[in-house]
């Protein structure tokens, strides 16, 4: 299936659901979720503290501060840096920051949010890669309640956010009743150090 790119106003999104080959997509699965050192933070929410609903491990360069959170980065692995190499090329811009969350079933999350944090400058541009259990993406516009538009991340697909998309839109992987396999998603980001405070 060719790159899709979706008609949404003020939005930038390029969706190809076959970035990678089945079978590369399950070696990456595999690997990564045996050799990462996965976490889960406690984040502060309305004055209490919870564990979040998802495993998380932070590579790169450059400090990161997310979800009211400060992770050291984990050096990059050969597999990560071979991964990053393929989603640069797509992307047409380098990356010093990846994120990953591991959604071990439809229990685990993440809330509605945007990836607006100042470091990532006006508008970045994060490469999103999706592996294992194919989860739903939802966008909706900022100050509005209603989903504007969902799609479903597949197993080695690659979905890359640009322009001024965190600036309008916000997005979320909601809980599902439905039997999910686990699933890792790679967010690939570019930190500008000098923005940082
Ligand atoms: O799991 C996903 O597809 C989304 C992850 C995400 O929004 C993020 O890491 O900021
Ligand atoms: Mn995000």
């Amino acid at each position: 299936m060719p790159a899709l790119t979706f008609d949404l106003p003020d939005a930038d999104l390029h969706y190809d659901a076959d970035f990678v080959s089945i079978a590369e997509a399950d070696r990456w699965l595999e690997r990564l979720l045996a050799e990462t050192p996965w976490e889960q933070p406690r984040v502060r929410l309305y004055g209490r503290e919870h564990p979040v609903p998802r495993l998380l491990a932070w590579y790169g360069d450059v400090d990161y501060r997310y979800s009211g959170v400060t992770h050291r980065p984990l050096p990059w692995t050969p597999l990560l840096g071979d991964i990053r190499e393929r989603v640069e090329r797509a992307a047409g811009q380098r990356f010093n920051g990846l994120l990953i969350n591991h959604y071990r079933d439809g229990q685990d999350a993440m809330g509605w949010h945007s990836d607006d944090e100042t470091e990532l400058g006006p508008e970045p541009l994060i490469a999103s890669l999706s592996l294992g259990g194919a989860r739903r993406f939802d966008l909706r516009r900022k100050g509005s309640q209603r989903i504007g538009h969902s799609l479903t991340l597949a197993h080695g697909s690659l979905l890359v956010m640009g322009g001024r998309t965190q600036h309008h839109w916000q997005h979320q992987i909601a809980r599902t009743r439905k039997p999910c396999p686990p699933r890792l998603n790679l967010t690939f980001r570019l930190i500008h150090p000098r923005a940082r405070t």
